[in-house]
This record gives structure tokens, sequence and C-alpha cells, in this order.
């Protein structure tokens, strides 16, 4: 059975809905600190599960079973900044009890999101490698970065299934924006539906690699079904799809919304912006298990346009 904990979240929400289509609902067990929308308590188990709570964790992984855990509870890079301590707390006492359930035998595998913020200002902008200088300037990116290499060091101690990927900023219209520094290209679409105008607290060059939620499910799912041969990298797969700026997908907006306008006023979540690369080089992913994306720009816009309208 797989427990996905954080399962109301950006990324939780729509990854419990499509293991749900995949598997039998029954099989698939959501849990987060507070209860989810009509659609997620209503088609399958849930429980309410503090993640950095051991015991409560343990309980859940005993009582229905579980083998599989996709760990998708964290505090994001804006909010993060703010509550540095409990940002540390929920993103890496969470990972280390499922790590340690891992170790004691109760769980077989595990799902960890990393992020592109795990790059910091002196890594390479463009086409960033797999491997390279990651000096993290947010407590995000540090708990991110941090996280990979207890990932890769429960692997090789104690031979723990763990498989990560480091996404970019995920767009949907199924939750609203949160507390992410790329959530600017998910709140542009709400505010194009109800006012046709914009105030993007990130300035118009600001390119960041960014994805369509549909992809990242997609690779989410992908990286976990492949054989443990092929995941050859057990810290965290870089992931990539598309990138863009503010500017570039206004101009996607406007080509449906012809009358739509942006203004640009930055806040303190340019800096963050500003420590992360805009492309990233997954040939990785690619090469070991299959990794391809789908969605490009226009055809994002389409879709967020026609499912918030
Ligand atoms: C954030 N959406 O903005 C997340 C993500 C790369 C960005 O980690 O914090």
């Amino acid at each position: 059975r797989i427990l996905i904990i954080g399962a109301c979240g950006q990324i939780g929400t729509e990854l419990t809905m499509a293991l749900r289509n995949m598997y039998a609902p029954h099989k698939v067990i959501a849990s987060d600190i507070r209860e989810g929308d009509d659609e997620m308590m209503k088609s399958g188990p849930f429980e309410i599960l503090d993640a950095t709570d051991y015991e409560a964790v343990q309980d859940i992984v005993i009582k229905y079973e579980i083998t599989d855990v996709y760990l998708m509870a964290a505090m994001l890079s804006a909010t993060a900044e703010k509550f540095p301590m409990r940002a540390w707390n929920l993103n890496m006492n969470s990972l280390f009890n499922v790590l340690n359930l891992a170790k004691d035998g109760k769980i077989d595998k595990i799902f960890w999101p990393s992020s592109i913020a795990v790059f910091g200002p002196t890594t390479p902008k463009i086409n960033t490698p797999q491997r390279t200088v990651m000096e993290p300037s947010t407590v995000y990116g540090i708990s991110k970065q941090t996280g990979e290499r207890w990932c890769e060091y429960y692997y090789k101690k104690h031979g723990i299934d763990v498989r990560s990927i480091r996404y970019p900023g995920l767009i949907s219209y199924k939750t609203m924006p949160g507390g992410g520094t790329t959530d600017y290209a998910v709140d542009i679409y709400h505010k194009a539906i109800k006012h046709n105008q914009y105030i993007c607290f990130l300035n118009a060059e600001t390119t960041l690699p960014m994805m369509y939620m549909d992809d990242a499910i997609k690779a989410t799912i992908g990286i976990m079904e492949a054989p443990s041969g092929n995941i050859k990298i057990r810290n965290s797969y870089n992931l990539a799809a598309m990138s863009f700026n503010p500017e570039e997908i206004a101009t996607s907006i406007k080509k449906q919304k012809q009358d739509f306008t942006i203004t640009y006023e930055p806040d303190f979540r340019q800096a963050i912006a500003d420590s992360w690369p805009e492309s990233i080089d997954d040939s990785h992913a690619r090469e070991d298990w299959g990794w391809e994306h789908e969605v490009e720009l226009d055809e994002m816009t389409s879709i967020m346009l026609k499912n918030l309208d």
C-alpha cells in the first residue's frame, strides 16, 4: 500500500488522485496536517498526520501495512524565509522519520522531493549540470540540499530505496498559489481571469525553470516505477521542462486575452529567484529512467485559462 504524506499540498493533491486512478483507491492512503478537499476525502482513506511525529507516522505505516511512501510535506522557499526553524524542523524531521522507518524495515520504497532551490548564486545558471557547485542561500534550499545528502547516505549505508527529483517551479490549476517563489506563475493565471491584470512580485527578466503539474506527476510516478537498478543517482535527479520569465508568460496569456496587462513590483522573493538557475540539464533523468516532458508554455496557458475560467 502507498502512503502520501502532505497529500493536501500543491503536488500531493494531484499525486494522490493520479495514484488513486492507477491503483485501487483503498490502497492509496492520503495524510496531511489538515483535511483535504471533498474529492480527496471521498476518494479513499485519509489520516490527519503530523509528519514530524515519528510515533504517529509509524502508527499509520503499521496500521495500513504501507510499502511505499511519498513524502510531500515541506515548507516552501518564501514561507521558510519567514520561519527558518519551523521550516528546518518540518523539512528535515519528516525525512528522518521516513528514512528511519525504512531502516527499521517498515517501509520498502521512498519518494522525496528536492528542488532547483538546492542551487545557489555560485551555481552555473544556464543548463545547470547534475553535479555542480551548490551553495544555496535560502533556508528551503539548504534543507533540500541537506536532505539530498541524507537520502544518498541512507541508500549507501543502509540500502534504503529512496528516490528523488529536483522539481523546477510547478504550475497547476487545482491548488491555490502557496509559499513558493515560483508561485507567481500560478497566481498570474488566477489574476488574469479575475482582474485581467497582474502585479508581479518578480521583475520581467527573471527566467526560471518551470514545469506543468501533469509532467511533474508523470516524472514522480515514473521514477518510482522504474527498476531500482536504473536509478543511478541517489541524492536527487535534475528535472526540467521549460524556462520562462514573467514577461514571456504574460505574452503567452496576451495571445488569448489581448487586453491582459502586467506590472512589476519585485519584493523579497526577487532575491530568492535571483539565486536560482535559469535552465537545467536533466539528461541523466532522460537516460536513466526515460524522463521526457510534454507540456510547453502556450499549451499550459490554454489549460490554465480554460480550467480557471
Ligand atoms: C518554491 N515552488 O518556489 C517551490 C520550488 C523551485 C521552486 O522549490 O519554493
